[in-house]
């Protein structure tokens, strides 16, 4: 993985880890990864570290994700019980009618996730979901067009912290409605909606993960 000044990554790497880097070099996307929905993704090369565009279609609701794995429960290979961090280093091309998601999701119940809808207010807003319950809450961070590295950190057994740009956020930690059942392995997943009938995008710049082992 290239690791550029403005983009270091700061998930360190130690023994008894294991370390994830994606850092969207080149044109195409690697076979680890999928996307899907009703827009498309482009991989923008020549670009100081590498880009990923996620786009929707121009329809209301459209949508489109990347992910692992082909099908949203093919890569399910991190466990809460074991430490585990994401960072993702993303900026919105809209703010406007709009919704957001970077997720670790076992399923539609059972997830942990940033998440940013024009209509729910200004605000990113964090959640964990664990059977079904579990309700969001605020960031206190506004979104905007800028880039942010958006950072989840679960503490075994019951607390996730919530980070943007290095700073933790309002609410953080959250330490119920964890997915922690022994099967809740969760998948890396982002997606972009858009509201209306204009088509909306993000550029995705690293994802990184550990996961202790
Ligand atoms: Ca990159």
């Amino acid at each position: 993985m290239s690791v550029k000044g403005h983009e270091a990554v700061s998930i360190d790497f130690a023994q008894d880890r294991l370390l994830f880097g994606e850092d969207f070099l080149g044109t195409q996307l690697r076979d680890l990864w999928s996307n899907g929905g009703t827009g498309g993704v482009a991989v923008v090369d020549a670009q100081t570290g590498g880009i990923v565009r996620v786009t929707t279609g121009a329809l209301t609701n459209n949508s489109h994700h990347l992910q692992w794995g082909e099908n949203p429960n093919e890569i399910r290979s991190l466990h809460v019980d074991k430490k585990v961090t994401i960072e993702v280093r993303a900026k919105l091309n809209q703010t406007t009618q709009i919704a957001v998601e970077y997720r670790l999701r076992f399923d539609w119940n059972n997830y942990i996730f940033f998440n940013y809808n024009s209509l729910g207010g200004a605000n990113w807003f964090i959640r964990c979901r664990d059977g079904g319950a579990g309700a969001g809450l605020d960031s206190g961070i506004a979104a905007d067009t800028s880039y942010h590295i958006f950072r989840i950190e679960c503490f075994p057994p019951d607390e996730v912290h919530f980070y943007i740009d290095g700073v933790e956020t309002a609410n953080s930690p959250i330490t119920t409605n964890i997915p922690d059942d022994a099967g809740d392995f969760l998948q890396p997943a982002l997606n972009i909606q858009t509201l209306t009938n204009l088509a909306k995008s993000m550029d995705i710049d690293y994802i990184a993960i550990r996961q202790e082992i």
